[in-house]
């Protein structure tokens, strides 16, 4: 985009003072990014509209991508980043005496989504417009997003995340294209004149779900895609239903918050209100394009493919039916065949107690009309399989089940395309969770293995990285990602080695920085900065990280000599507010910090930088710091991961299981240039399967473990109630569900390993600069062109010399 700094310096004065009616110098940092959000917005504004219009125009297939939960980032840096303005905007403002950066901190970040599959949403978002593709988000506008975790003597505790508190500048509410979504009462069935069966409704509460849209910004393309968020409010024409601000709170409660738990299903009432409401608010939405322009209905399939992103938005399959059978008249037959070949379904967890199961009666009575089509989907399903498969298979692969309606069955049943997100989990999938399913319709099953955006992950989060990889292979690799195994051409280069190491040490200052103000600590930028980033939970492992480190402790105590590489552990992590245990791991290794950043016997040899509120902000900061990537969940259990790549991308080393997308990242990189440890996927499901793990026996025979497992009782570590026990009682009384003892000697030869290589500076570099090179696989690009060529059926709209092009891998 052509702006001129003049220009720019004079539209943003402007700007300021007609929104706040002073002088910017009187300005606020929120003020003053308002401003300039908005100017930002309107320069963007012709592009969106002009890409609407071409879509419409050339009548082009749309993806429909369903969400629950979108983690975006912050978005002034990364629009103005695409716009191609970051230049003039930071030189403009500098001309101006203010900062780009100070500016930027005033953004909030929305925080709505949990974890990796909200991040991998938003990756997708940014690469679908990149690639001129016609993308749209369909999720929801939680008022609050997850919770804001602060430490309090080194516990959780969970605050409001209200984000929408200074407005949000880059959404626009839309109420043109606002839909009603109806909830419970009571329906039938009557014939009506042309002998259509339609339904009647009563007693429905009616909730009007409102659009906010937000652009989706290409890099350098002029692409503006469309990501839609819904809100929940009452419908104007019966406000005069509403007597007291209480009787309005079940239908604003819809779109409250988001649901803070990313691993456990909670079968709550609200959640699945939620799911419906998104769903239904944006399939009406669909459909009403194709009546305004008339498309005939049983195209949609050509002209639209809706993704349901994990089983949370499964119920746009029976929506859909919903929809073209009652309201467009189609018959069932017709309906099916529309609605199977528009959808399609990713899952993100075998995790069992994740899979979502409602009870029947719930469903009955809040959707009663989407039970009598799930239902009838379940009918017809069980009609045809019992003959072609038997009993067994047809009732394990039943939607309804003992009173429940299996969420995972209706999306794979409803959709041509089922696929999981790294090549082993698709295995698991075929082989184990969905087996049954796999038999029915292999051809439905495939693999997309998980990608991330280099443009906020590399070339935003690290410019001197970025800056060094210019200089080295020139920039054709940030249209071409494959581009950038060129760069391995540089492994042996000295001057090369030496600027990644200097570019390393920058970040890891800036961060130690960061370290210093917010934690009070101070860290040796020197030391190995080792980083586990990512949610809570027992089968990801922190509690093993943990041992590691006490282990070291135990052993510095004992002979304060011993010869380690100083480290700094820094983590980052969110509990769920329910998940005790995971809330008690986080108390022990706040309290393990506490001990040793204060034991003058440890100096600079240990420190542990436990970070609060992890997010994407937080995340971006951290990644480009990271010199060991923590990649240790029980293998099997991390479907993919995504902060794996990331760093990778950044040059951290990995030192990890066999587990996810870890397997990918070492065929890339090669088995040499990571660090591997642990059981096997298929070492870990015969252990399960003959059941001969003893946890205790490990604790009883292995003395290391035992001095370390009984540290977490003895009173070593200050300031715990009950907590070391609880993890003491989980890992040796309760037998260890995810294998920490089995994995911890080889765990600690690997870290011993880790410090070996570290003494090695230039190697060590050549290992990093090899990881840099070997990350382009991982570029989300390559992930949405797959889905788009496999799935999706859908093309690059921009010419072929505009913009990110995929030329090969
Ligand atoms: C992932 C979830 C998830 N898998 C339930 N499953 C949720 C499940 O609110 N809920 O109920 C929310 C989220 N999230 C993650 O998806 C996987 O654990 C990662 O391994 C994977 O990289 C990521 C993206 O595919």
């Amino acid at each position: 985009m052509e702006i001129t700094v003049k220009q720019f310096v004079k539209e943003f004065k402007q700007q300021f003072q007609s929104m706040y009616a002073y002088s910017y110098e009187e300005g606020s940092n929120e003020q003053l990014y308002n401003a300039l959000g908005l100017l930002v917005k309107n320069y963007i504004s012709s592009h969106w509209k002009e890409t609407r219009e071409k879509y419409i125009k050339n009548s082009v297939k749309q993806v429909y991508y369903f969400s629950m939960e979108f983690l975006p980032g912050r978005q002034l840096k990364s629009n103005a980043y695409n716009l191609g303005l970051l230049d003039v905007v930071k030189e403009g403002l500098s001309e101006l005496d203010l900062s780009f950066d100070q500016l930027a901190e005033a953004e909030a970040d929305p925080a709505l989504g949990n974890g990796g599959l909200g991040r991998l949403a938003s990756c997708f978002m940014d690469s679908l417009a990149s690639l001129g593709m016609a993308g749209n988000g369909n999720g929801i506008r939680y008022q609050y997003g997850l919770f804001r975790q602060k430490f309090v003597d080194g516990y959780q505790v969970e605050l409001p995340e209200n984000w929408l508190r200074y407005r949000n500048v880059w959404e626009t509410r839309n109420d043109k294209s606002t839909c009603m979504v109806r909830f419970g009462g009571n329906v039938w069935l009557e014939e009506n004149h042309q002998g259509h069966l339609v339904p009647h409704y009563e007693n429905t509460l009616n909730v009007l779900a409102v659009p906010y849209d937000t652009p989706m910004v290409g890099y350098r393309n002029d692409t503006v895609n469309n990501l839609r968020l819904w809100s929940a409010e009452i419908p104007v024409e019966e406000e005069a239903n509403y007597h007291t601000i209480e009787e309005t709170e079940p239908i604003k409660e819809i779109t409250q918050v988001l649901y803070p738990d990313d691993s456990n299903y909670e079968g709550r009432l609200l959640r699945l209100k939620q799911e419906y409401f998104m769903v239904s608010a944006g399939v009406q939405s669909i459909i009403r394009h194709f009546r305004k322009y008339n498309v005939p209905r049983k195209n949609i399939p050509d002209k639209v493919a809706i993704h349901i992103n994990d089983t949370h938005p499964a119920l746009v399959v029976p929506e859909l039916m919903r929809i073209l059978i009652d309201e467009e008249h189609l018959s069932w037959e017709q309906a099916w065949e529309i609605t199977f070949k528009t959808c399609s379904y990713t899952n993100h967890t075998i995790l069992r107690e994740a899979l979502e199961k409602w009870p029947i009666d719930m469903m009955k009575e809040l959707l009663p009309r989407i039970y009598m089509i799930i239902e009838e989907i379940n009918n017809r399903f069980v009609e045809n399989t019992m003959p072609l498969y038997g009993e067994r298979i047809t009732w394990q692969t039943a939607i309804l089940q003992n009173g429940v309606v299996n969420m995972a069955h209706l999306a794979v049943i409803g959709s041509h395309s089922v696929n999981g997100v790294a090549k082993l989990h698709t295995d698991i999938l075929m082989n184990d969770v969905l087996k049954d399913f796999f038999e029915l319709y292999p051809e439905r099953f495939n693999n997309k293995t998980n990608g991330i955006t280099q443009r906020r992950w590399v070339h935003l989060a690290n410019p001197d990285l970025t800056q060094l990889i210019d200089e080295k292979i020139g920039e054709n690799w940030k249209l071409t990602p494959s581009e950038l195994k060129v760069f391995k051409g540089f492994e042996k280069d000295k001057d090369t080695l030496n600027k990644l190491t200097d570019v390393k040490l920058k970040n890891k200052k800036r961060l130690a920085a960061h370290i210093k103000e917010v934690k009070g600590i101070t860290v040796d930028p020197n030391a190995l900065f080792d980083v586990q980033i990512k949610r809570l939970h027992a089968y990801k492992r922190q509690h093993l990280n943990l041992l590691h480190i006490l282990h070291r402790y135990l052993e510095i105590k004992e002979n304060p000599s011993v010869d380690y590489v100083p480290r700094v552990f820094i983590f980052g992590a969110k509990a769920a507010p329910s998940y005790h245990y995971a809330k008690q791991i986080i108390k022990v290794i706040n309290s393990l910090a506490d001990l040793v950043n204060n034991d003058p016997d440890v100096g600079d040899k240990l420190k542990i930088v436990f970070f609060e509120n992890y997010g994407v902000s937080l995340a971006e900061k951290i990644i480009p710091a990271a010199d060991i990537s923590e990649q240790i969940s029980l293998a099997s259990m991390e479907a993919s991961g995504t902060s794996n790549m990331k760093l990778m991308a950044n040059g951290a080393l990995t030192l990890a299981t066999l587990d996810g997308a870890n397997i990918e990242i070492r065929d890339f990189v090669g088995e040499d240039n990571l660090f591997v440890f642990g059981l096997s996927s298929k070492e870990v499901y015969k252990l399960k399967e003959n059941q001969s793990y003893q946890a205790r026996e490990l604790y009883e025979s292995d003395q290391k473990l035992k001095n370390v497992l009984d540290a977490l009782t003895n009173g070593t570590i200050p300031n715990l109630q009950d907590e070391g026990y609880a993890l003491f009682d989980s890992l040796v009384n309760f037998n260890d569900e995810y294998f920490v003892l089995k994995d911890f000697a080889s765990y600690v030869e690997a870290q011993n390993k880790v410090d070996d290589l570290y003494k090695d500076q230039s190697e060590w570099a050549r290992k990093s600069l090899l990881n840099i090179a070997s990350s382009a696989p991982f570029s989300a690009d390559y992930t949405i062109q797959r889905y788009a060529d496999d799935i999706w059926k859908v093309r690059s709209c921009v010419e072929e010399d505009e913009g990110v092009h995929l030329v090969d891998e």
